[in-house]
């Protein structure tokens, strides 16, 4: 049973979390050389994960602003929760917790349909400012304590949605079930110290039945790595973001989402073969796919697809032509 050696892992893995400092000094090395932060002060901040440092809370209309928390991993007995419902989990990226504005929206959202059942990770504790790498390196463990909770759902009626190093998080508990869950979104999943991972060590499209990857920055992996890879503005720097903020093309991921989920409009793009070539107005007759919530439900086409759109909200443009 893949689960239960997977949860024997866990606990291998923190009585070696000591042992691993080594290795991960010299995995740190070059990220850290160029002055980011003092690499002493994160091995300093480095701790062995707990269970406890992993928080889920469970919103329905029933549960108000605060959510419920989930405890113990059960799930099942908290009012309002529903288990006829599709349940969509937000998982939070790198210096954020569950509180983002964006993500906080995005609840919002789908909590006033009232057929959905919202879970929202908070790895806040773990997901420290300045120690990228070593925040990086928690990620496989979140993954697994996520993995634990989506065990209790129904595979087929989950859609994990993650940001940034979110985006692993949801690839790596996903990975551990037994069926494959329906649904992950990738939103500008987190590059640094993922391009040359394993494929089990982040999202990759063998991680759910449908995996959709929305690239916006230079922080993203820039690789096509779901069924679906959508890249927005050329996939690098998005538009009214300066090409130095980096972290506002990376945000912008999310803010394409949530405008997803309600427009009308919808963000149309087009399968091609080069980004040039789409700029080139080569590929306004090929095949296109709605970016963003509405992809699955029409038709989950698979391959790699590109799209330009407004540089503020709305970002959908309702102009067919890339002119
Ligand atoms: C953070 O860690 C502390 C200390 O273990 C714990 O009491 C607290 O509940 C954690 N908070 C979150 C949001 O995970
Ligand atoms: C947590 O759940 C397990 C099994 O589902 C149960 O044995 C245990 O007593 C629970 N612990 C608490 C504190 O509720
Ligand atoms: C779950 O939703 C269905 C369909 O809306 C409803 O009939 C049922 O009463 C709900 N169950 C609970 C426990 O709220
Ligand atoms: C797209 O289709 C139109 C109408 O059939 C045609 O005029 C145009 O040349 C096509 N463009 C490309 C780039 O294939
Ligand atoms: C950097 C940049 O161009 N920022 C602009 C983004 O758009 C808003 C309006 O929506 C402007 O106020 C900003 O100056």
């Amino acid at each position: 049973m893949r689960f239960k050696a997977e949860l024997l892992l866990i606990f291998i893995k923190i009585t070696l979390a000591s042992d691993k400092v080594h290795n991960f000094v010299h995995l740190t090395w070059d990220y850290l050389k160029d002055g980011v932060t003092d690499m002493m002060d994160c091995i300093r901040i480095k701790h062995p994960p707990r269970v406890d440092d992993v928080k889920f809370y469970l919103f329905t209309p029933k549960t108000g602003d605060e959510g419920q928390e989930i405890n113990n991993f059960t799930i099942r007995n908290i009012e309002g929760f529903n288990k006829t419902f599709y349940t969509k989990i937000l998982i939070h990226g790198y210096a954020q917790n569950y509180k983002n504005e964006v993500l906080l929206k995005m609840k919002d959202v789908y909590v006033k349909t009232e057929i959905l059942n919202v879970i929202m990770v908070n790895w806040e504790n773990l997901s420290t400012p300045f120690c990228y790498p070593i925040v990086a390196d928690y990620t496989n463990f979140v993954g697994q304590i996520t993995g634990y909770l989506m065990a209790k759902l129904i595979p087929e009626k989950t859609h994990v949605i993650g940001f940034s190093l979110g985006a692993h998080v949801a690839g790596i508990g996903a990975q551990m079930q037994s069926a494959k869950v329906l649904r992950i979104t990738g939103l500008d999943p987190a590059g640094p110290m993922f391009i040359n991972t394993a494929e089990n060590q982040r999202l990759d499209k063998s991680s759910a039945k449908n995996v959709d990857i929305i690239h916006t920055s230079r922080a993203g992996v820039s690789s096509p790595v779901g069924h679906a890879d959508f890249y927005v503005n050329g996939g690098k720097v998005q538009p009214n973001c300066s090409s130095t903020d980096v972290a506002c093309s990376h945000r912008r991921s999310m803010e394409l989402y949530l405008e997803s989920i309600t427009s009308n409009v919808g963000f149309k793009a087009f399968e091609c073969d080069s980004v040039s070539n789409f700029e080139n107005n080569k590929c306004i007759n090929n095949t296109f796919a709605p970016m963003g919530e509405p992809w699955l439900s029409r038709g989950a086409l698979r391959g790699i697809f590109y799209i330009k759109t407004n540089p503020t909200e709305p970002f959908a443009s309702d102009k067919d032509e890339n002119d």
